[in-house]
């Protein structure tokens, strides 16, 4: 088995690919990005995933099986531009799905996202089959990708499989660019600071999950038999929601001097039109999917390790 992580330089692919590798092996996992890491990440590979013949040249040169395709531009940065976002991250997509049949891989993993509901989605509960009609390219494109796993599934028997992210909160990556960044943001102004300026409203209410979640629920999804899998869009997934008013209460269990104000900007509309609680029981009926950390355990988490990765950088 050999594994492509595209994308690996981000947020998630830091961590899944440092991840993949625990589970299969160093060698086993080639990371690869437009951007270079800034530490010791071998195997790494430049790819941008708009260069189809440098995807194909790796999945040759390297005996690739499965691919990990996380190289995408997100919700508010996706925004600056529209046509740049929708061609990485559609094109790039459909080059890895029709590779990956081309060369008969096994298995393609594609993170959706709760982008993709729109002002028609339902807010509450939201379950997996709503009506979505996204306002960003960013929602837009990720539909749009989802509609296609499921073809390629459908139409040549690909194993593509994809959850449909909530916003990730970790303590060892930055987020890049999206609407739910707020949510580490402000972990590392607390600490820094005691202070965070918040780019969204108090009471905006949002589906998010941490780290350590969204790594265990990749590799269940990954893992789980091929006779489980019986959505290949994107399953529903869910760990926790909450505003920022209550984020900031519950640092304040930790901090308790911590202040917040509000500065809404243009990701208020983003995550205003997005979903509060997701229905996942698709994802723990088919796969037995169930959350391990709710707002508590994940604050207690995030700001135990912050402190000492801030408490060591200033020793
Ligand atoms: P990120 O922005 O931190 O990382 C994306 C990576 O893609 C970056 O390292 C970037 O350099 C790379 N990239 C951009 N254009 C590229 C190109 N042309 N070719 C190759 N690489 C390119 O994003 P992330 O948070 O790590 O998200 C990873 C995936 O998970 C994305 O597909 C995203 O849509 C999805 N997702 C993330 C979240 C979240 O909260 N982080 C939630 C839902 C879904
Ligand atoms: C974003 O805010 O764009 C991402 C996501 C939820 O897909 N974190």
């Amino acid at each position: 088995m050999s594994i492509l992580v595209t994308g690996a330089n981000g947020q998630i692919g830091t961590i899944l690919t440092r991840n993949l590798r625990e589970i299969y092996g160093k060698d086993e996992v080639i990371a690869s990005d437009i951007l270079r890491p800034n530490y010791d990440d071998d195997p790494f590979l430049m790819l941008d995933i708009l260069n189809v013949q440098r995807i194909r040249e790796i999945i040759e040169d390297f005996n690739i099986t499965e691919i990990y395709h996380l190289a995408a531009i997100l919700s508010a940065n996706g925004e600056w531009n529209p046509l740049k976002t929708w061609n990485v991250n559609l094109n790039g997509l459909l080059s890895v799905l029709d590779l990956a049949r081309e060369y008969a891989l096994e298995k393609v993993f594609f993170p959706s996202t709760i982008a993709i509901h729109g002002p028609t989605t339902p807010k509450i509960d939201t379950p997996q089959d709503a009506p979505f009609m996204p306002t960003t390219v960013y929602g837009m494109s990720k539909l749009a990708g989802e509609y296609w796993c499921n073809y390629y599934h459908q139409r040549f028997g690909l194993d593509v499989r994809s959850l449909r992210y909530p916003g990730i909160i970790g303590h060892d990556s930055l987020p890049g660019g999206g609407t739910t960044d707020y949510a580490v943001e402000i972990f590392h102004e607390a600490i820094n600071r005691g202070h965070y300026t918040c780019f969204l409203a108090p009471d905006t209410r949002l589906p998010m999950m941490y780290m350590d979640d969204a790594m265990r629920a990749t590799n269940e999804l990954m893992q789980a038999d091929k006779t489980k899998i019986r959505i290949h869009s994107g399953y529903n997934l869910t760990g926790m929601s909450f505003t920022p008013a209550e984020l900031a209460d519950a640092i304040r269990v930790h901090i308790p001097t911590f202040t917040i104000d509000y500065k809404p900007d243009f990701r208020q509309e983003i995550a205003a039109s997005w979903s509060q609680t997701i229905d996942d029981s698709r994802a723990k009926e088919d796969w037995g999917w169930t959350p391990a950390y709710d707002l508590e355990k994940m604050t207690a988490d995030m700001i135990y390790h912050l402190d000492k990765f801030y408490s060591k950088k200033s020793n």
